[in-house]
């Protein structure tokens, strides 16, 4: 039987990269994001290139009803995850405390915290009955650091580092791993989707330095979950090798 990946924000970025490289490995997947079409084309790729069967969840992890009743369609072998992937995520804005968004602050809060938590409610409880499973939670530079206008973001990726530490406490008596894995730039959709499409500025974020790839990324997700039983991977930062900090950067 093939081990079974469970990655969220699987549509683009790292979470699509994360998709290649455990179906590469031989693993069955199941992807979990909003955008129906994209999932179907990925999951189509996916058999073309390595042979392997996907299944689609079609959910805003915002919506804790919308995430059960996906998870809910799971049954048997289905429900044996022993990789999630909590990807889903994104930042909305980049203001000043005093000026930012409150409807951006809802959505990144019910995305990268409440949705990350509704997921692995469901999911840790199938690991915890088979007493086995590993959790990979992507948090992110601004989970170790805060950097101007970052207020909002950087909490909950704070809270992400938090929740990977509480994880990790709550599993261990049931054998169940748990890592966090922190980037720093990325070039994917990220920057788009947190200047709303403003592609020019989404641009200049990279500008004048080689940021890290996607694939860089789900490399790093790859080693955590392909350590021998007896080893778990805690904790990772993954900056590109011209980023010092979250906003110290050498660009040429
Ligand atoms: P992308 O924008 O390329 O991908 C984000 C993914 O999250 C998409 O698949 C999107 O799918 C999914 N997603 C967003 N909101 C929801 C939602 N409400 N419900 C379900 N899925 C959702 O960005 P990245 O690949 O860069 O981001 C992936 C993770 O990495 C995020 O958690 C991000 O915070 C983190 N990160 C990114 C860094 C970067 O520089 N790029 C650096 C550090 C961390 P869809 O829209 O189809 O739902
Ligand atoms: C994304 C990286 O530096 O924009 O988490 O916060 S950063």
């Amino acid at each position: 039987m093939p081990q079974i990946a469970l990655i969220t924000g699987a549509t683009s970025g790292i979470g699509e990269a994360c998709a290649h490289q455990f179906a590469s490995q031989g693993y069955r997947l199941i992807l979990l994001a909003r955008r129906e079409e994209r999932l179907q084309q990925i999951a189509r790729d996916l058999t073309e290139q390595y042979g392997v069967a996907t299944n689609i969840l079609v959910a805003d992890v915002r919506l804790k009803d919308q995430v059960e009743e996906a998870l809910a369609t799971l049954s048997g072998a289905d429900r044996e995850i022993d990789v999630l992937v909590n990807n889903a995520g994104l930042s909305q804005g980049l203001d000043p405390i005093d000026k930012g968004n409150t409807d951006d602050w809802d959505t990144m809060i019910d995305t990268n915290v409440k949705g990350l938590l509704y997921v692995s409610r469901v999911v840790s409880g199938w690991m915890v009955n088979r007493g086995k499973g590993h959790v990979i939670n992507i948090g992110s530079i601004a989970a170790k650091e805060v950097y101007p206008n970052g207020n909002v973001y950087c909490a909950t990726k704070h809270a992400v580092d938090a929740l990977s530490k509480g994880m990790r406490i709550d599993l261990l008596p049931h054998g169940i791993k748990v890592t966090a894995i922190h980037p720093g730039m990325v070039e994917t959709e990220f920057s788009l989707v947190r200047f709303k499409g403003d592609a020019g500025r989404a641009k200049k974020v990279y500008e004048g330095l080689e940021p890290l790839v996607a694939p860089d990324i789900a490399d790093a997700v790859w080693y955590a979950a392909s350590r021998p039983a007896h080893v778990n991977i805690n904790d990772l930062v993954i900056m590109p090798s011209a980023q010092a900090t979250g906003t110290i950067v050498n660009r040429k």
